[in-house]
């Protein structure tokens, strides 16, 4: 038995706001989970310190399952994601407990290595596709095998996915909701001739991923997909809202892009049906807003049945927490596709030194017991919460539209 004994929630904002569950046991193991669910983070706070902490002092942090289930069947009130962040922080602080105690990194709890490392794709983005490409070139220069492309939409003053000018790219940029424009017109007439002249430049040995941030209806995603087809692009992400699971039935009819989905799904009730029916290619839920690595390898286990991947969300929002764990979950689990990295800045790693590491568009988790990540807490204590919010988005008429 190791017994809880403490835990608490850390919120810092190292250039961005992240919260971390950190649990202690009676032997004086430490085990730290990420709890950030982006723009809404203080809810996942305070559902942790009101409602989950006092429920596990005194429970066996080995017990992991049965406190995953505890937390899940026994809230009433199941699913969404500030519920399931939460069970995330919790389930991957238990998991990084008992590799301290086994002496192990995590993924040799789940099972070992199963390939050497997990390929990452990163991101290319900028306001035209002249900067797009040149973006990608640079990451091809540091080895990316992928790279993800997305390019300012003539006519639209802003683009999310794409770094202000002379900025680093964070989605959540300002204390209220910024409005931006959309046009799914202006946008499909964009995209073909940015994967048109990143073949030309870059060729045909790197993997072109696009991410749609669900603003299409299945119809334009499958028209979409359709003119991407000569491309061959790795994937097409978010292509229309996943609510209506079988929405993507119709993209399906339309294409033969393959198709990545669910960085916002909570639990695999979220993406039964997209697996059970074949309609996606590559799951992207994330360790954190999906119940941690319990949850994420039964979506995966079930994804695996039907040949799908895995695609892992990686986006700055997420902390080096979660990073670890995806990557530990990413290198044992068999149907293992890519992990998304956005490179945190170097004050957050400063924060969160950790052991996992980059090479040749490859990551590693490394093999400190646990996850390998600590907290710095005299330096996280440094930078305190700032409200921020992701833009929202408005088509031309000033109706209100989809993220
Ligand atoms: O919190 C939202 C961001 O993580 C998200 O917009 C980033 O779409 C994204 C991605 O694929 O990383
Ligand atoms: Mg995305």
């Amino acid at each position: 038995m190791a017994e809880i004994v403490s835990a608490r929630v850390i919120i810092t904002c190292p250039g961005r706001n992240f919260v971390t569950l950190r649990i202690e046991t009676s032997d004086g193991v430490v085990g730290l989970g990420d709890a950030t669910l982006n723009g809404r983070e203080l809810a996942v706070a305070s559902y942790l310190t009101d409602h989950v902490i006092p429920c596990l002092i005194g429970r066996d942090a080995h017990r992991i399952e049965d406190i995953w289930q505890y937390l899940y069947r026994g809230a009433y009130w199941r699913r969404g994601p500030v519920t399931m962040s939460s069970i995330g922080a919790v389930d991957m602080a238990l998991w990084d407990i008992k590799g301290k105690v086994a002496g192990l990194p995590v993924y040799q709890l789940l099972g070992g290595a199963s390939r050497d490392g997990c390929m990452v794709y990163g991101h290319a983005n900028g306001a035209t596709i002249e900067e797009t490409i040149e973006a990608a070139i640079a990451h091809v220069e540091q080895g990316y095998k992928a790279v993800r492309l997305q390019a300012g939409v003539p006519g639209l003053k802003a683009t999310y996915g794409v770094a202000k000018p002379g900025q680093r790219y964070e989605p959540a940029d300002a204390s209220l909701p910024t409005e931006s424009l959309w046009s799914t017109e202006r946008y499909m007439r964009s995209v073909v001739p940015l994967f048109e002249k990143a073949r030309e430049v870059l060729g045909w040995d790197v993997h072109l991923l696009h991410d749609v941030h669900h603003r299409l209806t299945p119809i334009e995603a499958g028209r979409l997909g359709k003119d991407l087809e000569p491309f061959r692009p790795f994937w097409l992400e978010d292509a229309t809202p996943a609510e209506n699971q079988a929405a993507f039935r119709i993209i399906r009819q339309h294409t033969t892009v393959p198709l990545a989905v669910g960085e916002i799904f909570n639990t695999v009730w979220d993406a039964k049906q997209l697996i059970e029916e074949q309609l996606i290619d590559y799951v992207r839920a994330t360790i954190v807003h999906a119940g941690g690595l319990t949850h994420v390898r039964r979506i995966a286990a079930l994804a695996d049945l039907y040949q799908i991947r895995t695609g892992c969300h990686g986006a700055t929002d997420l902390s080096p927490v979660t990073m670890a764990a995806a990557l530990h979950f990413g290198l044992s689990v068999p149907n293992f596709g890519i992990q998304e990295l956005m490179p945190h800045t170097e004050l957050t790693d400063a924060v969160f030194p950790h052991a996992y590491s980059y090479k040749h568009g490859m990551m590693h988790p490394g093999d400190k017991p646990g996850l390998g990540v600590e907290i710095d807490e005299k330096l996280a204590a440094k930078y305190e919460y700032k409200r921020a919010y992701l833009p929202v988005a408005r088509l031309e008429d000033g109706t209100m539209f989809n993220w």
